[in-house]
């Protein structure tokens, strides 16, 4: 018997443990000992039942996200799939009462391997899910089918269109699990199966149709969830795929359904959706991994935070703490500044209680852990002192030579600057090993993205303990280099001067912003740059003017400086990009804008035409790749898929197409490079193309190994 599966035999039941660490992932050889186990339980004199139990922290994850790549053509996948199946009929034909036990995690074709014995027990912290939707795919070893025979088309169809697991409690209302086990889960499970060899009983999920219901009903869910996915899930194709699995099973029988999830999971784990996101799930766990910070640096606990800054940035860090269960002293210069920060907070919180997300209760605990402050009184007491004061260096410069006095030796003091330079910052603190950037992205209550800069003297546990932070924050933690915007807002320059200067050329601010967001994206550049707030980059603009420089190298549009000087700063002023109703967020594309674009154009001689969608998707992406590859060459990014996590989760960049780096490989280097060199001869001698694109394109390689 294979290493990676044990049998015992306890009480007169086959005890299978599935020994697969970390996870207990379906890899090669784990699936083959598993029947094995079962059918030597079912021959086996000593045992009159059989549980199926993982070892170490879950029960199992999944297949092996590293098989897919394995798979090249449509037919080979259903082969494997059909095998898969076979497996797990074979399972289910059991001559023995066949239990699941379950603690941590039954995912994905874990929670298909759980389906096909006749009954699951778990403890009450366990979880189970079809999270093949955020790999791009959909459960390809019958969960499409066997989970509505459970628990009915309705829930199956939000748990494999979400993803996201269901706690035992709902499980087990649902129907998905038989029993929710208070104490030690494999005597329980024991006696479970004991029981129901005692009964003679044995249930095949396969054989249940009653939860299925009414076909019709059926039927009219699967469309509703079409509906809606219509809106949430935009370009993406695995949620539609896996309601129309789950609408075979329902139209069809159990083997005429389970062949149709089969070509839909062939097709699903074939496309550029599938390759991004299992790209992502590896890039997502890679990040974390800092070539000289190994995995044993000491790192610190942080109890106890503060925030300088009660603004839109310092507001939403603080719920971020609290809402980690972190207590956190909020201070801000006067009364008036921190009634004003803390009646947004409470405004964010009302609105998430309102919708139902959270209960008053919960409400008031949370924000119990804020604590007000016009002092510095209690700083001594603090593991963490964020800075989030206004963008502006000596402001800054002075806020860390207090926190440097204020706080103890070993605090960390960090900054949320979005732009300026860390190592400065951190010689005004007098102990630059303590100074790190965390660069929140807005709302910091909400993104996900933590830029975790490293300056020149930041400590190694410094950096060790910003990235277990980040996971206790909620958040993924990128360490990023000191350079002017690090990695995400440096990038983002590029972005947008590409975007003012296609808006001059004769595309309008609509036509940008929908090309983007049919890509993908949440929110076009003009839009998200009116959620933001024009004067932020006015700011920054000033800011580099006064030292002579300039954000992204070529042409500087002077359209987003003119709807500063006109007031219009984006939502919070009614107008900006677009304009808005009073009290709404709907855009309304306001033919200004345009007029101001077309006068600019006029002053730098620009001819205006007709812009495609394409040129503006092509340059847009091109420009991001090409600052990317720098970003990279100059060592401000640890690896190509470090940029993607960034924009995945600091700007919504959609994960179906893998970031920005990841988007560059599926066009092909060598056209990117191509372009570049095509918009240099078009536009001018600030296109240049990055060494690093040079370099890979000329090899025929890509950014990333797995983007084949
Ligand atoms: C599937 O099942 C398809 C089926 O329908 C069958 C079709 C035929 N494979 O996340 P962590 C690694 S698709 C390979 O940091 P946590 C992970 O990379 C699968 N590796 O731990 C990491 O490696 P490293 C559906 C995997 O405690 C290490 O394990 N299932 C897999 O924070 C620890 O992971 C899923 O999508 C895997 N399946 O969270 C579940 N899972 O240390 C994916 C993990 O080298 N997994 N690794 O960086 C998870 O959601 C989380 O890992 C889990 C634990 C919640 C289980």
């Amino acid at each position: 018997m294979s290493q990676l599966v044990r049998y015992e035999v306890r009480d007169r039941v086959a005890v299978v443990t599935i020994d697969n660490p970390p996870v207990n992932a379906l890899s090669g050889g784990v699936p083959e000992a598993i029947s094995e186990a079962v059918e030597r339980a079912g021959q086996d004199p000593a045992a009159n039942a059989i549980v199926l139990i993982g070892a170490g922290t879950t029960f199992i994850a999944g297949a092996d996200i590293n098989i897919f790549k394995e798979l090249r053509t449509r037919e080979q996948s259903i082969e494997r799939s059909s095998a898969i199946h076979a497996r797990l009929t074979m399972l289910e034909d059991a001559s023995k009462p066949l239990v699941a036990a379950i603690h941590g995690h039954a995912l994905g074709g874990g929670l298909e391997f759980a389906m096909a014995c006749h009954y699951r027990v778990a403890v009450a912290t366990a979880r189970v899910g079809q999270p093949e939707v955020h790999l791009g795919i959909i459960p390809g070893a019958g969960g499409t089918q066997r989970l509505p025979r459970l628990c009915g088309p309705a829930l199956a169809l939000e748990m494999c269109t979400d993803g996201r697991p269901v706690d035992a409690t709902r499980a087990r209302e649902a129907g998905i699990l038989d029993a929710v086990i208070a104490g030690d889960l494999l005597d329980g499970a024991i006696a479970f199966a004991t029981a129901r060899a005692a009964a003679n009983e044995r249930r095949r999920t396969r054989d249940l149709r009653e939860k299925i219901g009414d076909r019709a009903a059926g039927i009219a869910a699967c469309d509703a969830m079409r509906a809606a996915l219509g809106k949430t899930a935009r370009g993406a194709r695995a949620p539609f795929a896996a309601v129309e699995a789950i609408e075979a099973g329902i139209t069809l029988d159990f083997d005429a359904g389970s062949r149709r999830e089969m070509e839909l999971f062939a097709d699903c784990v074939l496309s550029t959706e599938s390759k991004a996101m299992r790209h992502l799930f590896f890039a997502e766990r890679e990040v974390a991994k800092i070539p000289d910070v190994p995995k044993d640096t000491p790192s610190r606990k942080i109890t106890r935070a503060a925030i300088v800054g009660a603004g839109t940035m310092g507001g939403g860090i603080a719920m971020a703490y609290a809402n980690a269960g972190i207590p956190v002293l909020l201070k801000d210069v006067d009364q008036a500044t921190l009634d004003r920060g803390l009646a947004i907070i409470r405004r964010n919180y009302e609105s998430t209680v309102s919708k139902g997300k959270m209960t008053p209760e919960a409400m008031a605990t949370t924000l119990a852990r804020i604590t007000p402050t016009t002092s510095y009184d209690g700083f001594g007491d603090v593991d963490i002192a964020v800075e989030a004061v206004f963008e502006h260096m000596d402001l800054k410069k002075t806020t860390f030579a207090d926190l440097g006095r204020v706080t103890r030796p070993d605090t960390i003091l960090a900054s949320n600057t979005s732009t300026l330079d860390i190592d400065e910052l951190a010689a005004s603190s007098g102990r630059p090993a303590q100074v790190v950037g965390h660069h929140f992205f807005s709302p910091a209550n909400v993104m996900k993205l933590l830029e975790i800069v490293r300056g020149h003297d930041t400590s190694k546990d410094v950096i060790a303990t910003s990235l277990k932070l980040a996971k206790q924050l909620n958040k993924v933690g990128v360490v990023v280099g000191n350079c002017f915007g690090f990695v995400a807002n440096r990038m983002l320059a590029y972005y947008m001067r590409e975007s003012y200067l296609l808006l001059e050329e004769g595309a309008s601010v609509s036509q940008i912003d929908n090309a983007l967001t049919d890509l993908g994206l949440p929110v076009g550049p003009f839009g998200m740059q009116d959620i933001a707030g024009i004067d932020v980059g006015w700011r920054i603009r000033q800011h580099l003017k006064s030292s002579g420089k300039t954000r992204a190298e070529g042409p500087q549009s002077a359209v987003p400086d003119r709807l500063y000087e006109m007031g219009r700063y984006g939502q919070k002023t009614g107008a900006g990009w677009y304009r808005y109703e009073s009290g709404s967020r709907t855009r309304i594309p306001d033919p200004i804008v345009d007029d101001v674009a077309a006068e600019e154009a006029v002053r730098r001689g620009v001819t205006r035409r007709a812009v495609s969608n394409e040129e503006i998707i092509a340059r847009i992406m091109t420009a991001l790749a090409n600052e990317g590859a720098r970003v990279l060459e100059e060592g401000y990014a640890i690896r190509a898929s470090d940029i993607d996590v960034v924009y995945v989760n600091g700007f919504g960049f959609p994960r179906h197409r893998g970031g920005p780096m990841f988007y560059a490989d599926t066009v092909g280097l060598a056209t990117v490079l191509a372009r570049v060199n095509e918009y240099r001869a078009r536009f001018g001698d600030y296109w240049q193309p990055s060494p690093m694109l040079k370099k890979l394109a000329s090899e025929g390689r890509g950014f990333h190994s797995d983007a084949e």
